[in-house]
């Protein structure tokens, strides 16, 4: 979260703020995901940043309620279509194709993820912006739907569901040596 509006602030600071003033714009952080019962979003989902007119989107959706669900569309402003995928090996080669939808039984955690499952948006209708947020809608087999929102940002690298690449401000005199800090030290997950 902090992260995000991090990001917002200086996008907002550096083109957008054409007479606005207030502190108010930079609080309005869209909401991750207006989850369905039991459904938690894990991290922040996004959207690569991808030259051309597709692009995939990625999230992990947790299910921590008693009702399995089941994914069947989705979609979005920024592109004609989207689409459900996967990646798959077809004779040896990593291809992606639709699928039918995605599950998400009771308990179960959904990952979308480069090179695994994924939204694809096909024919985008303008170029994307890094630090952008994007609606997406996500259907249910039950009719029901949720909003989620989606970053734009570049590959993998930046943030794909995995944290603290980007803890500045902790690196005051550590002079205990590097061994304190194998493991999960500077993660904070909630
Ligand atoms: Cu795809």
């Amino acid at each position: 979260m902090k992260q995000a509006k991090r990001f917002l602030h200086g996008l907002l600071g550096g083109a957008l703020l054409l007479g606005t003033t207030s502190g108010s714009v930079l609080a309005a952080d869209p909401e991750i995901c207006e989850c369905r019962p039991g459904l938690e979003m894990e991290g922040v989902p996004w959207v690569r940043l991808m030259p051309g007119d597709m692009t995939g989107g990625y999230f992990v959706l947790r299910n921590t309620g008693e009702q399995d669900y089941r994914i069947v569309a989705a979609e979005a402003p920024i592109s004609r279509v989207v689409e459900l995928h996967e990646h798959a090996h077809v004779d040896g080669v990593m291809r992606m194709r639709q699928v039918d939808g995605l599950d998400l039984p009771a308990g179960e955690t959904l990952v979308l993820e480069p090179g695994g499952l994924h939204l694809m948006f096909i024919g985008l209708v303008e170029p994307l912006t890094a630090g952008e947020w994007v609606p997406v809608v996500l259907e249910f087999d039950d009719g029901e739907s949720m909003v989620i929102h989606a970053r734009v940002q570049r590959g993998e690298g930046a943030t794909d569901g995995h944290h603290g690449h980007d803890r500045h401000g902790d690196h005051h005199g550590d002079s205990t040596g590097d061994h304190m800090r194998d493991g999960a030290g500077g993660h904070h997950v909630h």
